[in-house]
């Protein structure tokens, strides 16, 4: 339970009980001290945790200390469609995630993981960023989520036990793990393999054991759930450029004072760049790291990647909201 929920229980006990209408922590009376739990599946120091620590320092320091962030990382609070169901109902305050869990709940948030939509760095940034990222995100705020910011994730590209993935030829009928969206099991078909959508945590047993032959993922987290131990073919195939997600439950920021909101939502802003200063860092670092351990990093045939996504876009572009969206990216 969050602090936030013991101290309302704390309220609604002094009320009921007509003692106290102050939560008390830690024996002195600290009127509304919050302490918000944040899930990430990533191990500590990866940049995406390193980001929302760095919006907890900032919102603690402009509370003096009233609000705080516990950031949980490495799965202590579930995978991420566990975390996501959970921060939706209140029970966690906050979840870094994936767009990709979240598509198959807020269809919006397909179009940032549509296979060669976003075409670098820049593009992302510059989507996300601005107001098609706001449309995005205000579409999770039905479903109990409050999209507070985007962070970079790279581009994702295929690595494989037994061979390379430079080609749709080499990939074809492989047994592929996806994150947990129709949407992507569907861009595995348009690439010609059979997708299997996994939890994160399952992965790397799965690719052990072969289960799986290969999966796909930025080189940051090749290295830090250790694949290139298992699957030690890394196709430079930059599918998708899926950017990270930061959401807080709905039920957690209805409770906040209006002006937390606003900062809590500022202070969110304000550690994109830390993030991104320190993704840069270990998309460097990842590839010697995962060189050095082993894994061979090659060159793809992207364009001919590229040539066969459209059955991908025919099948989840539909509706004209959507296709508005991928219109607007197209056109950033
Ligand atoms: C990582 C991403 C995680 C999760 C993971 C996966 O790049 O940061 O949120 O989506 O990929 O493939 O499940």
């Amino acid at each position: 339970m969050s602090t936030l929920a013991v101290s309302r229980s704390a309220v609604l006990l002094g009320a009921a009980t007509g003692l106290l209408a102050v939560p008390w922590i830690g024996g002195t009376a600290r009127a509304q001290a919050i302490t918000l739990r944040s899930s990430d599946v990533h191990p500590d120091g990866y940049p995406t945790i390193e980001g929302v620590k760095a919006m907890g320092k900032l919102l603690e320091e402009r509370t003096s200390g009233r609000i705080r962030i516990q950031v949980f990382h490495s799965r202590q609070l579930g995978d991420e469609k566990d975390s996501l169901e959970q921060t939706r109902f209140g029970v966690i305050d906050m979840t870094r995630v994936n767009t990709a869990p979240l598509n198959n709940l807020v269809p919006e948030t397909l179009v940032a993981g549509l296979p060669f939509l976003l075409r670098d760095t820049e593009h992302m940034q510059r989507v996300m960023d601005g107001p098609i990222g706001d449309d995005i995100g205000k579409a999770t705020l039905p479903h109990g989520l409050v999209t507070l910011c985007y962070y970079d994730a790279g581009a994702r590209s295929f690595y494989t036990r037994a061979k390379p993935a430079r080609t749709p030829d080499d990939l074809r009928g492989m047994k592929i793990r996806v994150q947990q969206s129709d949407m992507w099991v569907a861009m595995m078909r348009a690439f010609g393999a059979n997708a299997t959508p996994l939890p994160y945590g399952e992965v790397y047993s799965a690719l052990q054991t072969g289960v799986v032959d290969g999966a796909e993922n930025n080189s940051p987290s090749y290295l830090t759930a250790r694949h290139f131990e298992v699957a030690k073919h890394y196709a430079q195939t930059e599918h998708s450029l899926t950017p990270e997600i930061l959401a807080m439950s709905k039920r957690t920021y209805d409770r906040l004072a209006r002006a937390d909101q606003e900062l809590a939502r500022q202070c969110a802003k304000e550690s994109v760049p830390v993030m991104r200063g320190l993704w840069v860092k270990m998309e460097e670092d990842a590839r010697r790291q995962v060189e050095a351990g082993g894994a061979q990093i090659y060159a793809a045939d992207k364009e001919a990647y590229a040539g066969l996504v459209q059955p991908v876009y025919d099948q989840f572009v539909k509706d004209a909201k959507l296709k508005a969206l991928v219109e607007r990216i197209r056109a950033a």
